[in-house]
């Protein structure tokens, strides 16, 4: 709590009333259709973190005294050298689900550098006990280490600062510790310092991982629960919820969850949620200020990261994803109104997206190569552009909306001949080749493996004008091959190994597998009979 204004936030609460009875009555029923809906993970889940956890944060130590003794430390001195680490994420959060992973920082001193992590920490989670599937990724823009341990994911990063040891009550909340660091270890802090600011502003740090994860379910069963589609990501949903929890500080679980759909709904946006002030600090970084940089001006939904340099977490949201957004708030809200004079159960507020029934007409993106490991990446980056599309579509006279879907549909083909590795690079899957197995085409000549991964977005149209004379027309080749273009900028992309198809479908030609089993409207299962 700030001691200068008696309340945590940028403006005083709405009501710092405790909640009715009512409201702690639907927070027991809440907590029972988390549980329903298996958002909580084991107990022996929760042991099993707790000791791979300690087993981590004795093996960084042993990493820091083993390259500090290599450097010619004393053994005292190679001890008193420390390393700590730090975790982040859902699980510091504490609102992540059974099998989620633990983000894990390790803060090593200035002796110990980041080539040390990849060559000697490394070979030595290797050799530990339990691990498995351990694989660096140094050139990434925060290099990670991405490991399982006991059958937990953990996903490892690191920051060296310039202490030459590292207690083990060090905290990473002063801001000077960011000085004279490498920008990849300012990057790597990044995650940590903002988790740990977000549960340092929240009111009761229980309410708030109730009400988030409430949060999180609800947005990912709405399919608006990803940052690179324009969505919001964890961070920012997490950031949402705890500036709800400021606003009525002594409110439990129940009414927090219906708070946050109403004023989610009604905000005026572009105005930020913020968590505090925005501050200035010790680096020559940029921190978000939509007065001086007209590429934050451009932000809808500014969702303002509280940790030193403070950043924009929604940086990606474009109009129609604000809208798709701004009507799942009031869906929710109107659920939850329900929920609360008794005319609705919360698993109605956790039903699925209806995505794949709600427009007439849909486009596939298609990026397809022969090679498992070069798909993960040219899938990856055609992903990561798709909001350039949407937004290029929303400039279409007649579309009201561009619709993207959270995730991509991987699917492997076995092909016997150049044609049908070309039909299915342009989504084109007969039956033949939607039921030929691996077998099928072993030792044939000709054959080949096509990976594929189909990206969809919904259109939606404006209805055609009274009076207006003849067929309504989407002419949708500008946006769609300057986005094909802009793809192929990619630096690694390659015109022969490499496909990318953008083409739209009717919705009763959506193949089966975006379906679950039994949800396919009847009315398409005749026509596909036919
Ligand atoms: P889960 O319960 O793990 O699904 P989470 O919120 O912990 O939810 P992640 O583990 O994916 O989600 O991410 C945790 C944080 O790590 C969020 C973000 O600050 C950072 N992060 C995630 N993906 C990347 C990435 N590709 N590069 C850099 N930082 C990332
Ligand atoms: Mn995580
Ligand atoms: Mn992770």
């Amino acid at each position: 709590m700030s001691s200068e204004t008696g309340f945590l936030g940028v403006t005083p609460p709405i009501s710092t009333s405790p909640s009715n009875e009512r409201e702690k009555e639907v927070t027991v029923t809440l907590m029972e259709e988390l549980r329903r809906q298996n958002a909580f993970e084991s107990e022996a889940e929760a042991r099993t973190r707790e000791i791979v956890l300690g087993r981590v944060a004795a093996l960084v130590k042993k990493f820091v005294r083993t390259v500090s003794l290599s450097r010619g430390l004393s053994e005292a001195a190679a001890t008193a050298a420390g390393g700590k680490i730090f975790t982040f994420g859902s699980y510091r959060l504490g609102v992540h689900g059974p099998g989620s992973d633990i983000d894990t920082l390790c803060v090593v001193p200035k002796h110990v550098s980041r080539e040390d992590f990849f060559e000697v920490f490394e070979p030595m989670l290797r050799e530990a006990e339990g691990v498995m599937e351990v694989s660096g990724v140094p050139e990434a823009y925060v290099p990670i280490i991405k490991t399982k341990i006991s059958g937990i994911p953990i996903d490892f990063l690191m920051a060296r600062l310039a202490l030459s040891s590292i207690p083990d009550d060090l905290s990473l909340q002063d801001d000077n510790l960011l000085r004279n660091l490498d920008e990849r270890c300012v990057r790597s802090l990044n995650g940590s310092r903002v988790t740990d600011e977000i549960l340092r502003l929240v009111p009761n740090v229980q309410v708030f991982r109730d009400s988030l994860r409430c949060i999180k379910l609800w947005a990912t069963r709405r399919a608006i629960y990803s940052n690179v589609n324009g969505f919001l990501g964890g961070v920012a949903w997490a950031m949402l919820v705890a500036r709800i929890c400021q606003l009525y500080p002594n409110a439990i679980a129940g009414a927090i969850v219906s708070r946050f759909f109403i004023i989610m709904y009604q905000w005026s946006w572009p105005q930020p949620v913020l968590l505090k002030q925005i501050e200035e600090g010790p680096l020559q970084v940029r921190v978000w200020n939509p007065k001086l940089y007209p590429s934050d001006r451009s932000h809808r939904m500014p969702i303002i990261t509280p940790a030193y340099p403070a950043m924009c977490s929604t940086h990606n949201v474009t109009a129609s994803t604000q809208m798709i957004m701004t009507e799942e708030f009031k869906k929710g809200a109107d659920i939850v109104d329900k929920v609360i004079v008794g005319s609705a159960s919360w698993s109605e507020l956790f039903e699925k997206h209806d995505f794949f029934h709600k427009y007439r007409y849909y486009l596939q993106v298609i990026a397809s190569t022969g090679n498992t490991e070069l798909q993960m990446k040219w899938s990856g980056t055609v992903e990561s552009r798709i909001r350039q599309l949407v937004m290029k579509l929303e400039y279409v006279d007649s579309l009201t909306l561009a619709h993207p879907f959270v995730k991509g549909f991987d699917q492997t083909s076995y092909c016997l001949s150049e044609e049908e590795v070309h039909a299915v690079a342009q989504g084109e899957i007969s039956d033949a080749i939607l039921n030929r197995k691996k077998e099928d085409i072993e030792g044939k000549e000709g054959a080949s493996i096509v990976y594929s991964t189909t990206f969809y977005i919904g259109l939606a149209i404006e209805p055609k004008q009274p009076g207006a004379v003849g067929p309504r027309r989407l002419d949708i080749s500008y946006p769609t091959t300057e986005f094909t273009k802009l793809v192929k900028m990619w630096e690694n992309f390659n015109e022969a190994t490499m496909g990318i198809v953008v083409r739209h479908i009717k919705s009763s030609s959506l193949p089966d597998y975006v379906f679950d089993v039994g949800e396919r409207p009847a009315r398409l299962l005749q026509k596909r009979v036919k």
